[in-house]
């Protein structure tokens, strides 16, 4: 590994630590030039990474640039060597995921970038996704054994409440979840998750699973059609951090299933017993959401009638 990523992976475990020249050269056995250079060339990579004085270099409290290094220190050991990509821009994480899965099969791996120009939502639509106030990744797993694909919408519900949890960690705000996947603040949408399958034809099950989140952190200017329904999680956390725990989170639940899981979901999620308008693709229906069943299906009262549905939109709520 270069010098500057050896620097940063230390820095970024030790974010509140000044470190001497002499500390970084001694502790790398280099000399005291080539740690000033490195530290260049990450300043010049966007960290900021300040001068303290006389003592030495010390990562700026609001240094919140991506690196692969930023994630990894914050990973758990199981999934400390999972295969994972930085980018500062690319079309979709998502897109760039799969690309990746065709050349590394079978190996669960996630891809994150910085910003997006063609991120995408649920049915063509699609997810603002600007430059360094918010968080774009997507992770790819492989479920074991493999499931039915009515079933795999379960995973749907895990990126959900490993988000939730996830952000929860890295500060105090904990977002709450609109059926299916999508992330509120205060009636306003924080964040996004698109969860693409892969089925094997001939058996119906789900193959490959490709769960993209995105996450606004503190992107201020949206677009005028979302203004009104978009927010942010107005703290700016610590962007490798948290990417850490959504895969730790993530990972961890898909391996477990845990019983509980859709308790929580259940928990976090505030449109149960709320009146809604629903569209399944084909047709509306007007009722009260009476729960989320144990495949995270939509259960509505309609009329005297209880409706489940495993995929649609609440619209109004
Ligand atoms: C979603 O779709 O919300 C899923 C978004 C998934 C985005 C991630 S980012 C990483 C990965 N790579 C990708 O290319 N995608 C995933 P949906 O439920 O269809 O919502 C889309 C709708 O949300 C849009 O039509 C807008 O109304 C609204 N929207 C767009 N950008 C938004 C944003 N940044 N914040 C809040 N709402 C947004």
């Amino acid at each position: 590994m270069a010098l500057k990523n050896d620097i940063l992976s230390l820095m970024e475990q030790n974010r509140t630590k000044i470190f001497s020249g002499r500390e970084l050269s001694e502790h790398f056995d280099v000399s005291r030039n080539a740690v000033w250079k490195a530290v260049n060339t990450l300043k010049e990579e966007g960290h900021t990474i300040e001068s303290v004085g006389r003592k030495g270099y010390r990562f700026a409290k609001d240094s919140n640039v991506l690196s692969e290094e930023g994630v990894r220190v914050s990973l758990i050991e199981s999934l400390h060597d999972i295969r994972l990509f930085v980018a500062k821009e690319v079309g979709s994480t998502n897109e760039e995921a799969k690309h990746m899965a065709a050349q590394y099969p079978n190996e669960p791996l996630v891809f994150i970038s910085d910003k997006q120009y063609s991120g995408r939502g649920r049915m063509g639509r699609s997810f603002y996704s600007p430059a360094e106030t918010g968080l774009y990744m997507s992770c790819v797993f492989y479920p074991k054994p493999r499931e039915p694909f009515s079933k795999a919408v379960i995973y749907t519900a895990m990126a959900a409440v490993a988000v939730v949890r996830a952000i929860n960690s890295v500060c105090t705000v904990r977002p709450k979840i609109k059926w299916i996947n999508d992330l509120y603040i205060d009636e306003r949408k924080v964040a996004g998750i698109l969860t693409e399958a892969e089925t094997d034809l001939e058996t119906g099950e789900t193959h490959r699973l490709t769960v993209g989140i995105g996450i606004n952190i503190t992107t201020a200017d949206f677009p005028l059609e979302i203004r009104g329904k978009a927010a942010s999680l107005g703290v700016n956390v610590v962007r490798n951090r948290l990417a850490a725990n959504i895969i730790n989170e993530f990972y961890t639940l898909a391996a477990e299933k845990p019983d509980d899981l859709m308790e929580e979901y259940r928990r976090d999620c505030f449109i149960i017993g709320r009146d809604v308008t629903f569209s399944d693709g084909l047709q509306l229906f007007k009722g009260k959401v009476a729960g989320v069943g144990d495949n995270c299906e939509l259960i509505l009262d309609v009329d005297i009638e209880k409706l489940t549905f495993s995929h649609g939109e609440i619209l109004v709520f």
